[in-house]
């Protein structure tokens, strides 16, 4: 039996953060190994001939000569999954969908496919995998709460891995906090499930042999239980640049609480764990209060984003525009916040009520609900919202929010930026730090290209010079300006005429 395993490329229509999947490049390179596809081809038995495609890398292979093609599907993925498996199914191939998004909006995917896996796969993989074989394969299984000490770890061997920047390890699933807006609650729960630090060091270990020395560790909130945290860190910190290995360098997404917490900070550093996505979202004390942000309330977010920088983890922040208590000022207010922080790169985004949220409820009962776009597509992604917003048009806040991201890229604004985060960045360990010639080509090579596309245009010229100043004064941080400064002239770059817009191998073909 031929198993097809594939994860469509995103489609974030208009105007999205597709800088987060792809680099902007003529040859297409994932920012991100895909976790799903690998983690799920780890449950096939032996007999079972797997492939594996990621559409950010790699065109769909119609004519591969599959019994079942099974498909990934996240919220952007939908409009291509959707397309993928009508080709196959007219065909007469099977098709079997699974995913965040089924498993968040299953009615949207009735009558799509000839199986959903709704839930985590692991708990169903046992009976699923013995009805696949025996040809029986039932309409819909339902995945429960998967217990990390126990799955399987994911089949890189399956991957392409020369085409990814960063490997991805999930060391845990779900959050205790409770945004409105958020649908990681309702996918895999509040209560914090996570992955024994030896199981999470051999999957590292894996990455590494196969030549990653970018590892995302792929968890919704690392940061929040602090003593397994800590447990992890030192296990982490054991293992990186120790018994002739090249430093590698760890990301993950955590909230602003751990500032509270300079141990932990230390040990972050201490592990290589130095760049992490926080869900800033506003200054706003009465937006974060209307949309249940506890943790980013009564505290002074200036300072706890100094401490953090300061203790040598970068940031990338995320900011959210439209809250019910936002009036046309917020733009200008967002901006200003921005900065202020020692942060160059922000997400900005408008506030959208993914299916599956309090939030959409509770907009649903207000009859503010006014397309039904997050069905369907990463709109958290784009500018146009399903909320009518409260105090403007959709359409004003579409408007003011690509103001506030094109201000934010605009290289003098972000010099600025550069020079703040490069005086409070604290320093990496000395042995973390990344000589030029232990990044492996393969990873390399897209950021050489991106460097010396981006230096043709001036503005762009402009930062590169200014980073390359700041990191000769500060060789210890080095490291992370050279990453800040990539992840910068990728999005700038895509705002350019001269650079492709998309970089996924569909977008190129
Ligand atoms: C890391 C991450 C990213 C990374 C990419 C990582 C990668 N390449 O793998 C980056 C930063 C690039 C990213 C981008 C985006 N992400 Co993201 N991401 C995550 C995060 C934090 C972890 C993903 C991960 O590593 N999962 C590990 C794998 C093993 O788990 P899994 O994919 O959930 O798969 C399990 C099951 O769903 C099932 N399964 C999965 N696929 C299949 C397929 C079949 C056939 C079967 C049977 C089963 C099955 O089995 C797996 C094991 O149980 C999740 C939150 C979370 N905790 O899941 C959000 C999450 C998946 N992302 C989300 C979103 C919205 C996005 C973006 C659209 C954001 C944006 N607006 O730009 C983009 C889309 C990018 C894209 N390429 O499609 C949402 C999806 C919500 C939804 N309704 O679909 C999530 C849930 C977080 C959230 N609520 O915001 N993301
Ligand atoms: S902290 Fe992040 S993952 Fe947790 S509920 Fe809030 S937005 Fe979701």
């Amino acid at each position: 039996m031929r198993v097809y395993l594939i994860a469509p490329a995103p489609d974030f229509g208009r105007d999205g953060l597709d800088e987060d999947s792809a680099m902007g490049l003529d040859r297409p390179v994932a920012m991100q190994a895909a976790a799903g596809i690998a983690t799920v081809a780890a449950y096939f038995p032996d007999e079972v001939d797997l492939r594996l495609c990621d559409e950010i890398i790699e065109p769909v292979d119609y004519d591969d000569p599959a019994d079942y093609v099974a498909i990934s599907v996240n919220v952007a993925q939908v409009p291509r999954a959707m397309s993928i498996a009508r080709a196959f199914r007219a065909k007469g191939i099977r098709v079997v969908l699974g995913g965040p998004h089924v498993s968040l909006a299953p009615d949207l995917f009735e009558g799509t496919a000839d199986c959903l896996v709704v839930g985590e796969f692991e708990p169903v993989a046992g009976a699923f995998m013995e009805d696949l074989l025996a040809g029986r394969l039932k309409p819909r299984y339902d995945g429960s709460k998967a217990d990390l000490a126990a799955t399987l770890p994911p089949r890189w061997d399956l991957y392409d891995n020369e085409r990814a920047l960063a490997g991805v390890v999930q060391t845990s699933r779900g959050c205790p906090f409770e945004c409105n807006f958020c649908d990681v609650i309702q996918y895999l729960g509040r209560v914090q499930r996570h992955k024994p630090a030896e199981k999470v060091v051999q999957e590292v270990q894996t990455l590494y042999d196969l030549g990653y020395r970018q590892i995302n560790l792929s968890d919704d909130n690392f940061t929040v239980y602090r003593q397994r945290t800590s447990t992890l860190l030192s296990a982490l910190a054991d293992w990186n640049a120790a018994d002739g290995r090249q430093p590698v360098s760890f990301m993950t997404q955590m909230s602003i609480d751990v500032a509270k917490s300079p141990d932990l900070l230390a040990k972050c550093s201490q592990a290589g764990l130095r760049f992490a996505f926080v869900g800033l979202e506003t200054s706003s004390e009465e937006a974060l209060t209307e949309s249940r942000k506890r943790q980013n309330l009564r505290v002074d977010l200036v300072e706890q984003c100094m401490k953090v920088v300061g203790a040598g983890v970068s940031m990338t922040a995320g900011l959210m525009l439209g809250f019910d208590s936002d009036d046309l000022s917020c733009f200008e207010r967002q901006f200003s916040f921005a900065m202020t922080l020692p942060i160059v790169m922000y997400r900005p985004a408008v506030l959208v009520a993914p299916v599956a949220t309090p939030l959409y409820d509770a907009m649903k009962a207000a009859g503010r609900i006014v397309e039904d776009v997050t069905q369907t597509r990463a709109s958290t992604a784009g500018t146009m919202t399903n909320i009518q917003p409260m105090q403007m048009t959709r359409a004003q806040l579409a408007e003011g929010t690509d103001w506030l991201k094109r201000s934010l890229l605009d290289p003098e604004n972000a010099i600025r930026r550069f020079e703040l985060y490069a005086r409070v960045l604290g320093d990496c360990p000395p042995h973390l730090v990344r000589g030029i010639r232990e990044v492996p080509t393969a990873r390399s090579g897209p950021l050489i290209e991106l460097l010396t596309k981006s230096s043709r245009d001036r503005g762009a010229r402009r930062v590169i010079e200014c980073v390359s100043d700041l990191s000769r004064k500060r060789p210890l941080t080095r490291g992370d300006l050279m990453q800040a400064l990539g992840l910068y002239l990728n999005s700038y770059a895509r705002q350019q005429p001269w650079a492709r817009a998309g970089g996924t191998a569909r977008a190129v073909a």
